[in-house]
C-alpha cells in the first residue's frame, strides 16, 4: 500500500484518495492467557457468556483450526513477537520473573516492523518474555537497562511475568510504574528475604488465595496470595489483583487515545485467566463457575472496553482486530479458586483433549478471531488451518513491509486466509508441548514424536499426551485424538516424520 504513493506525482491525487481509502489499519493484537477453546460463548460455551468477544466474531472471521505455536505462555509468545519457532532457541521455557530479556535486542521483531513502517508501537499487559539484560541481576528500583524500548516497542506498561510470580509491579517504559521509594524492591528466585513471611510459613496472611498443595506458589506474599519467587518491598507500586484488569485496559485504552491520529500498532495482553484468578468485586459471586468464570468475564470486559473506545474515537473501521489465546486452558494451575469443583458440564478445551502444557490439541488449539470491518467477511467461520506462527509476514504483507533477511524464518504469509477472503490453510502447523515434544498436523494427520514424559501434567490433572512409542490421530474423524494409529498407517508417520524433520532441518 505504501508503495501506491510512489508512483508518479501526475496520479497523485486520484492515488492518495485510494491510498487514504486502503490505508493499512491500526493493529491490535489481543492475546488472552490460558484461555481455553472452549471457553467463549462464540466457540460453544454456556456456563459463561462473552458477548464482547462473540460481537467481534459476529463482525470478522472466527476460526476454528486455530494454534498458538506452544502449550505455554513463554515460548508461544516468543513465536508470535519473533516469527521463528521458540523451540528453535534455547531459554525460551516458561520464564522466571526476574529472567533476563529473552528477545535481544538485535533481534527484527514485529514490534520493530510496524515501527518502521511508521506505526507507533505498545505492549500493554503480561509480558513474560524476560527484562533487563541479564537474569537475577535486575535493579528494580531504578531505569532497567534493557528493556522493550530496545526491541521496537514506543510504550510499554506490563507484569514482568505472570501474575503468580515475582515481582508483583507493573514497569512502564522500563521502570517500575508508581515507584515507592520508601519501599526498595529486592527480588529473588533462591532465597527469601530476612523477616518476611511466605504462603509456606505463614498461611494466616492468605486472605485472598491459598496456593493449592504442593504446586508451589507458596513464598513471598503479596495482597494476601502467595507467589513463585520471593520479593521485598515495593510498597504503593506493588498491585492488587482485583485491579490488574482495570488497570491494563486504562492504559491500553489511554494509548488509543493517545495515538488515535497517526497509525499504531498494540500488543494487548491480558491477565486473565492466568492464576491467580481474583477478578475485580464487580464480577464477584456473577458465574457458576466461580473465579475462572468470574476471569472470563472479565477477559470479556477488557474486549469491551477496547472496542468501545475505538467506537468512540471513530477509529472501529480502521482497526485490525487479532484476538487469540496463547495456550490451552488449565483449571486447577497452583490456587485453591475451585476451578475444578465447579466446571460442571464446561470444557475449557472444547472438544480436545488436554489442556495447557500438552502435546494433544487442547495444549495449542485456541480461539482466534480476526476482524477489521469493511475488510473481513461479517460472522464468517474458516475451518482453515492457521498457526499464530503467520502473524509476522501475513501483518508485514498488509503493511507492504520489507523485512531484512532471516527475518521471522517461520512464518508466511497467510493474509488472505486470515482476512477471510479465502480458505486456504497452511500446508502443517507444528505444535509445542511443555517438554518439547513436537507434534505435526497437516490438517487430517496429526503426528505426535515419542517423549518419556510424565502422563499427566504436575498436579493439574492434564492429560499431556506423552508416549515413549509414536502416536498418529486422524484429527478429521477422532479430533479427542482417542485412537492411535500409528501401527495402522505406518507410511503416514513416516511421510510425517519426514516433514517435521524437514522443518526441523531449516537452517
Ligand atoms: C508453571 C506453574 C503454573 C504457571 C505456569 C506458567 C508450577 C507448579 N506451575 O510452572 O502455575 O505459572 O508455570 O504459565 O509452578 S504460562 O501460561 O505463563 O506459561
Ligand atoms: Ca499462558
Amino acid at each position: 500500500m505504501k508503495k501506491l504513493l510512489a508512483t508518479s506525482i501526475c496520479a497523485l491525487p486520484a492515488l492518495m484518495a485510494m491510498a487514504d481509502e486502503k490505508k493499512a489499519p491500526n493493529v491490535i493484537l489481543l492475546v488472552a492467557d490460558d484461555l481455553g477453546y472452549g471457553d467463549l460463548s462464540c466457540y460453544g460455551a454456556d456456563r459463561v457468556l462473552t458477548p464482547n468477544v462473540d460481537n467481534l466474531a459476529a463482525q470478522g472471521v472466527r476460526f476454528t483450526n486455530a494454534h498458538a505455536v506452544a502449550a505455554t505462555s513463554t515460548p508461544s509468545r516468543y513465536s508470535l513477537l519473533t516469527g521463528e519457532y521458540a523451540w528453535r532457541r534455547n531459554g525460551t521455557d516458561i520464564a522466571r520473573g526476574d529472567a533476563g530479556m529473552i528477545i535481544r535486542p538485535e533481534c527484527y521483531t514485529l514490534a520493530d516492523m510496524f515501527k518502521s513502517e511508521g506505526y507507533t508501537t505498545a505492549a500493554v499487559g503480561k509480558w513474560h518474555l524476560g527484562l533487563g539484560d541479564k537474569g537475577a541481576e535486575q535493579d528494580w528500583n531504578a531505569p532497567l537497562p534493557m528493556a522493550l524500548g530496545d526491541i521496537g516497542f514506543d510504550y510499554s506498561y506490563i507484569m514482568a511475568a505472570t501474575a503468580d510470580r515475582v515481582p508483583c509491579v507493573f514497569i512502564e517504559n522500563g521502570r517500575v510504574a508508581n515507584y515507592d521509594p520508601s519501599a526498595p524492591i529486592e527480588v529473588s528466585y533462591m532465597t527469601n528475604f530476612d523477616g518476611e513471611p511466605t504462603g509456606k510459613d505463614n498461611p494466616e496472611l492468605l486472605y485472598n488465595l491459598k496456593p493449592s498443595p504442593n504446586h508451589g506458589h507458596d513464598q513471598s506474599i503479596v495482597n494476601g496470595i502467595s507467589r513463585i519467587g520471593y520479593m521485598k518491598g515495593g510498597g504503593k507500586a506493588l498491585w492488587k489483583d482485583e485491579n490488574i484488569a482495570d488497570s491494563i485496559a486504562a492504559k491500553a485504552v489511554a494509548f488509543i487515545e493517545k495515538n488515535r491520529k497517526n497509525p499504531f500498532f498494540m500488543y494487548l495482553c491480558t491477565n486473565d485467566v492466568h492464576v491467580p484468578r481474583f477478578p475485580h468485586e464487580r464480577f464477584r459471586g456473577k458465574n457458576p463457575m466461580g473465579l475462572r468464570g468470574e476471569a472470563i468475564m472479565q477477559f470479556d470486559w477488557t474486549v469491551g472496553q477496547i472496542l468501545k473506545a475505538l467506537k468512540r474515537l471513530k477509529l472501529t473501521d480502521n482497526t485490525l482486530i487479532i484476538l487469540t489465546s496463547d495456550n490451552g486452558p488449565v483449571l486447577d494451575d497452583g490456587y485453591m479458586d475451585r476451578a475444578v469443583e465447579l466446571v460442571g458440564s464446561h470444557t475449557p478445551a472444547g472438544p480436545f483433549r488436554g489442556g495447557k502444557y500438552s502435546a494433544f490439541e487442547g495444549g495449542t488449539a485456541v480461539p482466534f478471531i480476526v476482524c477489521w470491518p469493511g475488510h473481513t467477511p461479517k460472522g464468517k467461520v474458516s475451518d482453515a488451518l492457521v498457526s499464530h506462527i503467520d502473524d509476522f509476514v501475513s501483518l508485514g504483507s498488509l503493511l507492504g513491509a520489507t523485512l531484512p533477511k532471516g527475518t521471522a524464518p517461520d512464518s508466511r504469509n497467510f493474509l488472505a486466509t486470515w482476512l477471510g477472503q479465502e480458505d486456504t490453510s497452511r500446508p502443517f502447523v507444528v505444535e509445542q508441548a511443555a517438554d518439547h515434544t513436537l507434534s505435526i498436523f497437516d490438517g487430517e494427520w496429526k503426528y505426535i514424536t515419542p517423549s518419556n514424559g510424565s502422563k499427566v501434567a504436575w498436579l493439574t490433572g492434564i492429560e499431556t499426551g506423552y508416549l515413549p512409542a509414536p502416536q498418529l490421530y486422524n484429527l478429521k474423524t477422532d479430533n479427542g485424538e482417542r485412537k492411535n494409529q500409528a501401527e495402522a498407517y505406518p507410511d503416514e508417520v513416516r511421510r510425517l516424520q519426514g516433514l517435521l524433520n524437514k522443518v526441523k532441518e531449516k537452517d
